[in-house]
Formats: C-alpha cells, structure tokens, sequence
C-alpha cells in the first residue's frame, strides 16, 4: 500500500482557482461583477451561507442571467446556528432572502423580483405577464401536492397511492405546459416563468427520489427536458445542488420528510447516501475535467477546520484525510489509520453542494472518502440530524469561510 501525499504535496496539485467576481456562477463570491466596475453595483443580495434557500435560489439565479452586478452578504439560516443579530435588526422575522436596491430594503422573494424587474427590465417575460402568471399559480399548485405527498406521514398504503396521484396529476399539468413550447423551457427562452419553478423542482426531483422512490426527471419526458435545457445553462450549474444535499437539509426545513419504505426507495436512499453517486438522476451534463481539482483545493482551503470539527481526533483524522484526498487526486488507494471508517464517514455526509463545491466535485470527493474508508471498515458516523443540521453551523468555518 501507497503513504499519503502531505499536505505540501497536496498543496502543489491543487490548481483550481476560479474568478469568483466575473467566472462563472459560484456559491462562494461575496462580489459578482460580470465585467463591469465596483461603481456599478447597485444591489445587495442577503442570502444564506448554506446556499440551500430556495427563495434565495430563485433571486441569485436572476440576478446571474441578468448579470446585474451585486454583493452578496451571507447570514445564518436558524436551523444550522444563531441567526447574526445585525441581521435581525435589519429584518426582525431574519428571514431571506432580502435585497437592499439603492439602498432600499426589500424582502420576499416575489416582491425582490418585482422590483429588480422595475429596476433592469424583465427577463424575457416578466413576472406580471399574461403569460407567466398562470405559470406561477402552476407552481404554487405543484408545490402544494409535493408537499401533500412528502410531509405528512400517512395511515395506510390507499392514502399513499392518493397523495402520489395527486402528485402525479399536477406533474402532468407541468408536463403539458413544457409541451406547449418547442423548446426545454416553460416559454420560449429561458425566462423568469423558468427561475420561479428552478428552486422547489430542484428539491421534488432529490426528495422523490430519496423518500418515494419516484425519479421525477426520469419518470416525466418534458421535465427531463427542461433539466436538461437549464443544465446548459452555467448560470444554473453554479446553484445546482445535489441529491445528497437536498435530501438530508429538507426534513428540519420542512418539519419532516416521511419515507413510503418501499424498496425502490430504500435502494435509493441507500445509493443517496453510500454511492456509487455517478449516474443518480440529479445531474445529466458531462462531467468537468476539473472536477478532481476543485473538490482537493475547497477541502485544503478549509482542511483545519474540517479536522476540527470531526468527531475524531486530529491524529486520526489528518493522515485520513490525506489518505482520501491522495486517492482524488492520483487515484492510488491508500490505507488510512485503523477506526478512520467512521471519520472518513462523517465528512462524506456533510459535503454541501454547491455551498462547498460543484455537483461533480462532490460526488468524487463522496467517492474517495467512501472508498478510503471501506479498506479499514464499515462503520458509519453519527447519524444525520433531522431536527436541525447545527452540526453544519457555518460559525466553525467562520474564519476560513468564503
Ligand atoms: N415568502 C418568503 C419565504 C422566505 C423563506 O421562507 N425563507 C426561509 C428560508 S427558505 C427563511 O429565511 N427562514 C428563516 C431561517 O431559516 O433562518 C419569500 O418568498 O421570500
């Protein structure tokens, strides 16, 4: 068996460094520019540190395809820790997102969009149009069966299959909707009708799977379309978050998330959260060369903490560690410590996407930690809470958070 690289080697292989202010849509940027001067910024976007709100989402995504330039200041989401007390004094209910527009609050979301519109026009179509509005009442409609179905435990297999059906009849309204155009998207381009369904589609689609076994991209042809039309979208990857992360942020959110205990679903929950995580339904585009690179520099940029906060001790978890990311990034399998399993296990559980890294990023890094760990054994960490994910407060990365 090979050692682990250290950490200066690693180090030397770690060339992934985007533009965070004019690249491509990332969750990292504090400052979005797209181009033009520091001068031109108007707005301030409030938004979560987790990037998981998909109220946020619906905000951030328009404001990257209408590349308007802007700040983003993160805050505290209260199920993963304390809610910043300046904050509070800015919005008293702490609720996101909000956006100051010439230094002008405003919160909700639709009301964050009705005024970005006002201010730079809309996209495309915009959110009073004759033609977007019966798409919003559409989503509202879907998101109350999806809800319905999702969380409410049920009494019996019949109530089951009913909410599924409900579920299912709305699906195909959203289904002959996509239909009436030719191309992917509810309207002809890509347009605020798309940006309003993106967060809570994002989030049916990860659920379903994981708590129904039901594979909404897959199951529905117009929706796999429009997935895949919004995957052309750079705009749209640099929000994108995965199955993983959605499945196990969604319970404390929602107040619940009830599984049908069906074997599709068992067998996907067991693929959610112990691999293999290529070929799952919630990315279809090819995988990035940088893939690899990206996920060993966010982990070296944070790598203190990420030791820090793991449940074993340094001394375990480093040359563990190392022995992961050896594996990522030379694809040479090395045996950590003795008892590392469940260290290895804890860390390939909290990987956040895309608050840590892209979609691809995260699955290899799920990977190697998986693998690594399986040559010791087959302990898991501690498990998931689903009451609050205080075990994800972004305070331990304050420091090194960016
Ligand atoms: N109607 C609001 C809903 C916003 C909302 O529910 N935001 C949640 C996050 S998804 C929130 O900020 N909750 C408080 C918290 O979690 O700290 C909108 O459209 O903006």
């Amino acid at each position: 068996m090979h050692q682990p690289l250290s950490w200066s080697e690693l180090e030397a292989l770690a060339d992934f460094h985007p533009d965070l202010v004019n690249g491509p849509t990332n969750a990292q940027a504090r400052l979005r520019l797209f181009g033009q001067p520091e001068s031109a910024v108007r707005v301030t976007l409030y938004r979560d540190h987790h990037a998981w709100c998909p109220y946020c989402q619906k905000v951030w995504l328009w404001l990257e395809e209408k590349q308007i330039p802007y700040r983003i200041t993160k805050v505290t989401m209260f199920c993963y820790g304390q809610k910043e007390a300046w904050y509070k004094q800015k919005v008293r209910s702490g609720m996101l997102p909000a956006v100051e527009l010439d230094g002008r609050l405003i919160t909700e979301s639709d009301d964050i969009l009705l005024a970005l519109e006002t201010a730079f026009g809309p996209l495309q179509w915009g959110m009073q149009d004759t033609r977007v509005l019966p798409l919003r009442r559409l989503e509202r409609l879907l998101f109350r069966a999806w809800c319905s179905w999702l969380c409410y435990p049920t009494r019996s297999a019949r109530e089951e299959a009913q909410n599924k059906a409900q579920f299912v009849q709305v699906v195909a309204q959203v289904e002959a909707a996509l239909a009436q155009t030719p191309g992917p998207f509810f309207l002809e381009e890509f347009s605020t009708a798309d940006v309003v369904f993106v967060p809570y589609v994002e989030r049916m689609n990860a659920s379903l799977f994981y708590y129904k076994g039901y594979s909404s991209r897959e199951e529905n042809p117009s929706l796999g379309d429009w997935f895949t039309g919004l995957e052309t979208l750079l705009t749209y990857r640099g929000t994108q978050s995965d199955f993983h992360t959605h499945a196990h942020d969604l319970p404390p959110q929602m107040g619940g998330c009830y599984s049908n205990q069906e074997p599709q679903t068992k067998a996907n929950q067991q693929r959610v959260d112990q691999g293999p995580w290529f070929g799952l339904p919630d990315v279809a585009y090819p995988e990035p060369e940088t893939s690899r690179t990206e996920a060993l520099t966010r982990v070296l940029k944070h790598r203190d903490k990420i030791i820090q906060v793991n449940p074993a001790p340094a001394t375990v978890m480093d040359p563990a560690l190392r022995a992961a990311l050896t594996h990522l990034i030379t694809g040479v399998e090395v045996l950590p410590p003795a008892n590392s399993d469940s260290a290895l296990r804890y860390l390939r559980d909290r990987i956040s996407v895309p608050r840590d890294m892209s979609i691809y990023a995260a699955k290899r890094l799920r990977d190697s930690l998986e693998l690594t760990a399986s040559l010791v054994g087959p302990s898991q960490g501690p498990p998931i809470p689903q009451q609050h994910r205080r075990d994800q407060d972004p305070a331990n990365f304050a420091q090194s958070c960016q």
